[in-house]
């Protein structure tokens, strides 16, 4: 990518927040996720590029836009081919219920930069920058990771902090962290969120761990390209249908170990926005006399710079009927 898309890109998480921030709290997750998709992806249309959406809402039958194969862009002649990994609403629920850390977000690469993760659940381990490679695996227990990070740390596994996804089916994750004397934070949702969280000393958190959605996986693993830290992700499938979603996307493997570069690779670019206030990012807010406040941050790979970015705008984006 010989031009910074970053801050075209970052117009697109902004429209998606401004759009959703408006649904933050009614109960209705259809829409605030439509709000974010049509916003988003009108703001995609203009940017002067052949992107194809290889992350996105689902499958072509299953999602009207922004789906898996979509092309988007102005696409005119010589305009660079870029591959689209997003989520316009991360945290749909969370809007709908008006807790934090939702997150309108997206990550772009080079054609075939980005795994095409199909829509399964994915294992998932994170740890912030600073540590040996390898520290820690999915290929290790939950009591090794924990103890090698905390050698690591010089602390002790008691004194490590691990972010997981607050569901039924990581009973047996938070009993192996608390038998350890671990802190669990559990949260309700979000787990782009979560991953990066392990990249701020200040959240306290130091390892993420759990399964959570694979598309979410590559999502995050593209901001970890930016910042650093560690990241690995293993494909999960509970039925033939989610396997053949990922025979679908050319993923014959299905025991692989995905690191880092596997997910993310080459020249990434991630952004997100704020929709709710949240770990990474402040929400969007509307303040009297219609002045409305978003937060947002758009990272590079291969510069490693990270923009921190405060908009102030009078007056709302046009209505886009939800
Ligand atoms: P949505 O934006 O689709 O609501 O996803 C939120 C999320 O919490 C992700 O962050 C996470 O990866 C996934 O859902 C976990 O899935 P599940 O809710 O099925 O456990």
């Amino acid at each position: 990518m010989d031009r910074n898309l970053g801050m075209d890109f970052v117009r697109a998480t902004e429209a998606a927040a401004l759009s959703s921030g408006r649904w933050v709290g009614k109960g209705d997750r259809h829409a605030v996720d439509q709000a974010a998709c049509e916003a988003m992806r009108r703001t995609l249309g203009d940017i002067d590029m052949k992107g194809v959406v290889v992350i996105g809402e689902g499958e072509r039958d299953e999602a009207p836009m922004l789906y898996i194969g979509e092309r988007v862009g102005k696409c005119s002649p010589g305009a660079p081919k870029i591959d689209i990994a997003l989520d316009p609403l991360e945290g749909t629920t969370i809007t709908a219920k008006g807790g934090p850390n939702a997150l309108a977000v997206l990550a772009i690469a080079e054609q075939g930069g980005l795994l095409n993760a199909p829509d399964t659940y994915m294992d998932k381990i994170a740890i912030g920058p600073g540590h040996a490679p390898g520290t820690v695996s999915l290929a290790a227990s939950v009591a090794d990771n924990v103890t090698a990070l905390a050698r690591s740390k010089g602390c002790a596994p008691a004194a490590i902090t691990a972010c997981v996804l607050d569901r039924p089916r990581h009973a047996e994750l938070i009993a192996q962290l608390r038998a350890l004397g671990c802190g669990v934070m559990l949260i309700p949702d979000g787990d782009v969120a979560g991953v990066i969280a392990t990249t701020n000393p200040d959240t306290g958190i130091d390892i993420y761990l759990g399964q959570g959605g694979a598309p979410e996986g590559v999502l995050a693993a593209a901001a970890l390209r930016c910042v650093g830290g560690q990241f690995e992700g293993r494909l999960v499938f509970r039925n033939e249908d989610e396997k053949a979603r990922a025979a679908r996307v050319g993923i014959t493997d299905l025991e692989r170990i995905y690191s880092l570069t596997d997910l993310a690779k080459g020249d990434v670019i991630f952004a997100a926005t704020g929709v709710t206030d949240g770990s990474l990012l402040g929400g969007v807010k509307r303040r009297p006399g219609g002045r409305i406040e978003t937060h947002s941050v758009v990272m590079r790979a291969s510069s490693g710079t990270v923009r921190w970015i405060h908009g102030d705008r009078l007056g709302e984006p046009p209505l886009i009927a939800a």
